[in-house]
């Protein structure tokens, strides 16, 4: 899939749509879920254009590759989510159930998660 320039998360980075955003360097902008599906309920989305999981790990510089994961771990922090844990998820494609393609991981926090999948 061709990434779309104009889809929300794209948007958001450039700063043509509001976030509540918790975490920002040079690699990635951490943001509150829109519809939160738990207490704590982040989204991690790297700078620059990647659909998915795939496209990233493939294609990302290096440098973007660890400070993007690097920013994962200090937004989990930042929002107090140690040392009692949290959940990251990364949708990908269809039968991941992405539902915005550019690519993100959620961290999920502030309650017990169970071992089932949805
Ligand atoms: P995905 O299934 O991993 O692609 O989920 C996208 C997430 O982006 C989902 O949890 C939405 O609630 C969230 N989101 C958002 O935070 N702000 C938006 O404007 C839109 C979606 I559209």
């Amino acid at each position: 899939m061709e990434y779309d320039r104009n889809n929300v998360f794209a948007r958001i980075l450039r700063g043509e749509l509001p976030c509540k955003k918790v975490f920002e360097d040079e690699h990635a902008l951490a943001f509150h879920d829109i519809n939160p599906l738990a207490p704590v309920h982040v989204l991690v989305v790297p700078k620059g254009e990647y659909v998915s999981n795939a496209d990233f790990s493939a294609r990302a510089p290096d440098a973007l590759v660890v400070g993007f994961w690097r920013a994962v771990g200090t937004t989990a922090k930042m929002l107090g989510l140690e040392p009692d844990g949290y959940r990251l998820v990364a949708n990908h494609g269809p039968n991941g159930g992405q539902l915005v393609f550019h690519f993100h991981v959620h961290i999920f926090g502030g309650r017990q998660m169970s071992h089932r999948m949805g």
